[in-house]
């Protein structure tokens, strides 16, 4: 007799972090090279058999979109959470990390007060740390914070980060709820796997060991050796520069795509609310909507003028890049 055992696990953080392309990774799909803005959810899963107990674990992954007003509209990925992680991205840690507490981590503690949780610093191929950087990730996470970075793009500590959440989410209900997840569940687990817990715990980091890890992510990365042309430096420079304002138009863009399909979500929500209103009130209701049909034409039509402008942004970059 098989038991089957679902477990939620939702992925939170702002747009652009890398939501997505962690869940892709995790479960060995190509990174999304072009973005497409997730809304409402997407779920994937993923199963795990531990043939001695006669379980099967099912992972049951919720994809959001990042910006708060689809979260507002979907309180219910909030619900009955049993892992969550939430993401931030290093390369903007600041930017990300912000509103993360308040927005993330105490929505998830709130409603789902049982859930394991832990931060994620994501796009490790691309840190370049400094001492700003520990001292906005400390600006923003206490000392307690337990965190992981790690890389969809590389996979590097995305399959651990999982798996030892997963491990922990075990361990914590053998005690908490042993009618539903049977002693030694999480034993097997990890045999299954063929890891032990140290390897499982070894990317943890808080604030105190962050240096440790930074030094030893420095060692690894490779650095120019003093040989190297200077020429070649600074054409490798300017290539950087160019790719850094690639991204910086991508991400405008983006950051556009994702307001005007807010203003979609918008109009819905309040048509959804014309249905639902009565004879007194629909009169009101339908003002409103009217009001909303015409901002949301005014700035549709500012938007696509902006979007029309990176494009041509972005052309030019490109045409620097293919001239090289
Ligand atoms: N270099 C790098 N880029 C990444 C990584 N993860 C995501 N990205 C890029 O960041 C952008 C946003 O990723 P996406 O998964 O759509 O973010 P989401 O909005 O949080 O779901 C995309 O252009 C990805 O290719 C990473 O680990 N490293
Ligand atoms: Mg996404």
């Amino acid at each position: 007799m098989e038991k089957n055992l679902n477990l939620k696990l939702v992925i939170l953080g702002e747009a652009q972090v890398g939501k997505t392309s962690i869940i892709n990774a995790f479960i060995g799909k190509d990174i999304p090279t072009r973005y497409l803005p997730t809304i409402g959810t997407k779920t994937s899963r993923k199963s795990y058999i531990l043939k001695k107990k006669g379980v099967v674990i099912t992972l049951n992954i919720w994809d959001t979109g990042g910006q708060k007003s689809f979260n507002v509209l979907n309180p219910i990925h909030y619900r009955n959470v049993d892992i969550a992680i939430i993401v931030f991205d290093l390369t903007r840690p600041k930017e990300t990390l912000n509103n993360i507490k308040k927005e993330f981590v105490e929505k998830v503690s709130y409603y789902s007060d049982e859930s394991i949780r832990i931060i994620v610093g994501n796009k490790l191929d691309l840190l370049s740390a400094d001492n700003r950087f520990r001292e906005t990730i400390s600006n923003f996470l206490n000392p307690r914070d337990n965190f992981i970075f790690l890389s969809a793009k590389t996979g590097e500590n995305v399959k651990d980060c999982f798996e030892l959440l997963i491990y922990s989410f075990l361990k914590k209900a053998q005690i908490l709820t042993p009618d539903i997840v049977a002693e030694s569940t999480s034993e097997e687990f990890i045999q299954v796997l063929g890891k032990n817990e140290k390897t499982l715990k070894k990317n943890l980091l808080k604030i105190g060991t962050i240096n440790s890890f930074l030094k030893n992510f420095e060692g690894k990365s490779p650095i120019n050796t003093k040989s190297q042309e200077e020429e070649e430096k600074t054409e490798l420079k300017y290539n950087d520069f160019i790719k850094q304002e690639l991204q910086k138009v991508e991400y405008k863009k983006n950051e556009l795509l994702d307001k005007f399909l807010i203003n979609i979500a918008e109009l819905e929500k309040s048509l959804t609310h014309i249905r639902k209103s009565n004879i007194k009130s629909v009169g009101d209701a339908i003002k409103n909507l009217k009001d909303l049909f015409l901002s949301s034409e005014k700035e549709s039509q500012e938007y696509y003028e902006l979007v029309q402008k990176l494009n041509r942004e972005e052309n030019e970059l490109i045409i620097i890049i293919n001239k090289k």
